[in-house]
């Protein structure tokens, strides 16, 4: 689906799939979970899921023959701090607008953890005093014009490379990686866990499940705590994307599966369940999730397959999307295990 895009590769290579037998057993032990470890996908400052997006971005970035790559995200994002990572590595600069996305306070919030990496790989940083949004922001714009009156030449990549024309173009590559593992392992994946926030993973994923039918199967979790303005995004991401490579037919928005249950307090905000499902999966698997984004799709995770949400014999893959590094800013929470 993807071979007429160029890619500049920034992976080690497609990430492994890993059976969670103990997490499995602790659940009643009805139902196959694995997880695909995007989370270990590049030597890139810890990785996560916009490296796999930024492939099919940093060729178009290059082609721009900009010097300056300029994104967005709350304090702790991961995308800026993997944005600042390719720009590092790709020898551009980088301008980062850090926005106040989230209501907690901890003493170093704005220190540890992925801005802290963000600044030692050398990028300049906007801090802006705006409140959650997954929308095209005022701030994001005057960064770029920042950058233009200093004589240089922006590169805009959005709120997790999402509304980008080519941000939905890496989980379709996710899709067709996981087929090719499935032709392996010698079976196929009934559900696919992700979670959702500015959208392009899960309607890339949703477009390159679609060729098998599978659309329906990926199951996102929300955690935005803005469901209905994230459902619309993927959806139009979805659409966006289907076109572009050509899929041959529409995806609708009933394709577009959003579990909205498990976002709350706010986003950003761990609730006691997801806290719960973070020890749970580390103490069964060793496998760490973090309070913004994997520990809640975990917890969506969990609590479903308590529910009975999937049939019995459900073979049940988590795409775990990185984000561990902002665990570091909710030290507190943590302070006893
Ligand atoms: C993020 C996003 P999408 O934004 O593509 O829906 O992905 C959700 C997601 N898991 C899931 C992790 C670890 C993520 O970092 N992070 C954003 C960020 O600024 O870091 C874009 C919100």
């Amino acid at each position: 689906m993807l071979k007429k895009f160029e890619r500049y590769p920034l992976m080690f290579g497609p990430t492994p799939i890993e059976k969670l037998n103990r997490l499995s057993e602790s659940l009643g032990g009805n139902i196959e979970l694995y997880a695909k470890r995007e989370d270990c996908n590049s030597g890139l400052a810890f990785g996560g899921n916009k490296i796999r997006k930024l492939e099919y971005i940093v060729p178009d970035a290059i082609a721009s023959n900009a010097d300056t790559l300029v994104s967005i995200g709350g304090v702790q994002s991961n995308h800026t701090r993997q944005v600042a990572a390719v720009a590092a590595k790709i020898g551009m600069k980088c301008l980062l607008v850090q926005e106040s996305w989230v209501p907690f306070q901890d003493a170093v919030y704005d220190r540890v953890g992925n801005i802290l990496m963000s600044r030692v790989m050398g990028a300049e940083i906007n801090f802006v005093e705006e409140g959650f949004d997954i929308g095209i922001r005022e701030s994001w714009e005057r960064a770029l014009e920042e950058v233009k009156a200093k004589g240089g030449k922006p590169y805009a990549i959005p709120a997790g490379a999402s509304v980008h024309k080519y941000g939905g173009l890496g989980y379709v590559g996710f899709a067709e990686e996981v087929r090719q593992q499935e032709a392996d392992l010698g079976f196929k994946f009934d559900f696919i866990i992700v979670c959702t926030v500015t959208g392009s993973t899960h309607a890339g994923m949703s477009v390159g499940f679609s060729k098998d039918g599978r659309a329906r199967n990926v199951i996102g979790i929300d955690a935005s705590a803005t469901p209905e303005q994230t459902k619309v995004q993927v959806h139009s991401i979805a659409q966006q994307t289907a076109e572009l490579v050509e899929l041959g037919r529409e995806i609708t928005a009933d394709d577009i599966v959003l579990v909205e249950d498990y976002a709350y307090p706010a986003y950003g905000i761990p609730s006691e369940a997801t806290n719960e499902a973070i020890r749970l999966c580390a103490r069964m698997e060793g496998m760490m999730t973090d309070p913004v984004y994997e520990g809640k799709s975990m917890q969506g995770l969990i609590d479903l397959v308590r529910k009975d949400y999937f049939p019995d014999g459900s073979k049940v893959l988590y795409a775990h999307l990185g984000g561990v590094p902002a665990i570091n800013a909710y030290s507190y929470i943590y302070r006893n295990g």
